[in-house]
């Protein structure tokens, strides 16, 4: 989906919840699970957002964000000995991106295409091969989940890919939108829970989230890698 940018920092969370009400929500709470899921063929990890600008001393900095690193380290790790695809994708803004304060929107300018704080972390060694997704970067959309306007759907259906891994920033932001998106396209979605930290500027974003992501079948996985 995208959205055109407003005002309000619940955007991203009410947004997604709301796309999602036509679709049948079970009626069970947040359940995490442990150690019964391996990444076997078919899936692949893929990486949210992990940029300078959503870390601290970035831009738009996630409180905590830069705790997900190690364990996210851990899950890179894991897939590329097991010879399983990872990809990364990206916030791409230019400098007079819609939701910007400066045109009114909900967010400071953040990852402007370019800018060092575009880039993904070097706190994160990724192996050659890795693919990066950048959103689309116009002024005029605002584009929080990895598959709208990208190569992402196609990427992974060229390569097999059933079942995806998600871990990054934030949680109740690009997180959430691209784990629901993948769930409507089909995909199974395992959620790091140790890998994601959310942006909670309303306390409880980060719950909602998750709730919202487990409610439309996502698994939340508390493993370590
Ligand atoms: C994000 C707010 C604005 C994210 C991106 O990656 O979660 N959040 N742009
Ligand atoms: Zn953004």
């Amino acid at each position: 989906m995208n959205y055109p940018a407003v005002s309000s920092f619940l955007w991203c969370v009410q947004a997604a919840i709301k796309h999602n009400a036509d679709l049948p929500a079970p009626s069970h709470g947040l359940m995490t699970h442990q150690s019964s899921f391996q990444p076997r063929t078919g899936d692949a990890l893929l990486i949210i957002d992990l940029q300078n600008d959503f870390l601290p001393g970035g831009a738009l900095a996630v409180p905590d964000g830069d705790a997900v690193i190690t364990p996210l380290q851990g899950w890179v790790n894991r897939f590329a000995r097991a010879g399983l695809p990872i990809l990364a994708t990206r916030d791409c803004h230019p400098v007079n991106h819609c939701s910007f304060r400066e045109q009114s929107g909900p967010w400071p300018a953040h990852c402007v295409v370019g800018s060092p704080g575009a880039e993904i972390t070097s706190a994160l060694s990724l192996p050659p091969g890795v693919e990066i997704i950048d959103k689309p970067c116009r002024s005029d959309v605002e584009t929080y989940d990895g598959f709208s306007g990208t190569r992402l759907d196609e990427t992974l259906r060229k390569i097999d890919i059933r079942r995806i891994w998600v871990g990054g920033l934030a949680t109740d932001c690009c997180v959430l939108n691209t784990v629901l998106e993948a769930l409507r396209r089909g995909y199974a979605v395992i959620l790091l829970a140790q890998v994601v930290r959310a942006i909670e500027l309303h306390p409880g974003d980060g719950q909602r989230a998750l709730v919202a992501m487990e409610e439309q079948g996502a698994v939340l996985l508390e493993d370590a890698p």
